[in-house]
């Protein structure tokens, strides 16, 4: 029985994680959240095992993170802690530089002094690839990112291999691309679409029910509907990284559904699990869905970005065959799941 560290527990991919390690593995578990004065424990609500522990842990506070490596002196540390909304890093560099990048280097420090037997695992993202030069894109693609969060993600990257290196550290970095769930955050452009399509169908039932709906229906306003994304359900991902920390050389892989779809796209499953008809006219900040006349659906520029990442097309064929990795949920299985977890139930 060994001690892991994870940090970011309460978010999407830290609740998975503990999920899968408390029914796969014996290891104790250390949760590390960050104080705060009004608790977000949505996502651990349901976790109560005596191998799962709540520690607080501030990975941006370089004398926390020390006494909790020293202290716990655990056998994995994963780093899943991120400020990780890319549209938000304009407005706050500075701290998405610091969360995701001077953290990773505050944590390979301490690990390095006090555990360096410690594997370490600093979650990627396909954000690093940016501005793409070829697709689909594997673990050879050049770092190219468009963003401050994909730059801080990058730098992150070049630390964990030159402390891998330098070292011998057992650290990895995944490439992980856009992964989601129902414990995804409202920010994320698949949880918008899908509890904004959840409210809109109640809406048209309780009209066809003749409630009526003061006010009319309120559309969905997105941004950039054209945005191509590799989306899998983030459960497939925590057993990944966990793979990627049980091998014999430390190696950082891509993971990835391997497929393409446009918001768009997302917008059209997620109407068509709620049953809903309609079509799109218009173009670019004129686009919008119409449905018996009304519209649902429509583009707000307010939501378009400084500087777009385009098209995301992962490759994982190298998880796939040096990891035995495979997901399990494929772009309707992830929406019809997102979708029915929001529906307004009456
Ligand atoms: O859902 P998003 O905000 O995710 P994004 O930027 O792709 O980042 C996610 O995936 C990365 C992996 O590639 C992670 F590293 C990162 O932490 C995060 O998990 O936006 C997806 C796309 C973008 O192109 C955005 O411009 O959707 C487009 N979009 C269009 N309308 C919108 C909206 N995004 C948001 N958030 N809200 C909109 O209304």
């Amino acid at each position: 029985m060994g001690e892991i560290i994870i940090t970011g527990v309460s978010g999407q991919d830290g609740s998975y994680m503990v999920d899968y390690l408390l029914e796969n593995t014996n290891h104790n578990i250390y949760g590390g959240v960050r104080r705060l004065s009004v608790k977000n424990h949505q996502n651990i609500k349901h976790i109560n095992h005596p191998r799962f522990k709540l520690i607080d842990l501030d990975v941006t506070d370089p004398v926390n993170i020390t006494g909790v490596i020293r202290n716990i002196k655990p056998d994995y540390f994963i780093n899943l802690a991120a400020n990780s909304f890319v549209g938000s890093s304009w407005e706050m560099p500075i701290n998405h530089y610091q969360t995701n990048a001077l953290a990773v280097l505050h944590q390979l420090e301490a690990i390095r002094q006090y555990c360096p037997s410690c594997r370490y695992y600093n979650a990627g993202s396909s954000e690093e690839f940016g501005d793409v030069q070829y697709s689909p894109q594997d673990e050879k693609h050049p770092l190219r990112p468009r963003s401050p969060y994909g730059a801080a993600k990058a730098s992150a990257r070049h630390l964990v291999k030159v402390y891998r290196e330098s070292f011998d550290l057992y650290a990895v970095q995944g490439w992980l691309f856009n992964h989601e769930s129902e414990r995804r955050g409202e920010e994320f452009v698949t949880r918008k679409i899908t509890k904004g399509i959840a409210r809109i169908a109640h809406q048209l039932d309780l009209e066809k029910h003749m409630v009526g709906v003061v006010g009319g229906i309120k559309p969905l306003n997105l941004g950039n509907l054209d945005a191509k994304r590799d989306w899998s359900h983030a459960e497939d991902f925590v057993y990944g990284i966990w793979l990627m920390m049980n091998q014999n050389e430390p190696k950082d892989y891509v993971l990835s559904s391997n497929e393409t779809h446009s918001v768009r796209d997302f917008v059209n499953a997620a109407l068509e699990q709620a049953g809903i008809s309609g079509e799109w006219t218009g173009k670019g900040i004129n686009e919008k869905f119409v449905h018996n006349g009304k519209v649902l659906v429509e583009v707000n520029p307010q939501f378009y970005r400084p500087a777009e990442v385009e098209l995301l097309l992962g490759d994982s064929t190298k998880a796939r065959d040096e990891l035995m990795w495979e997901p399990q949920n494929d772009f309707k299985t992830l929406v019809s799941r997102m979708y029915d977890n929001d529906k307004i139930k009456v």
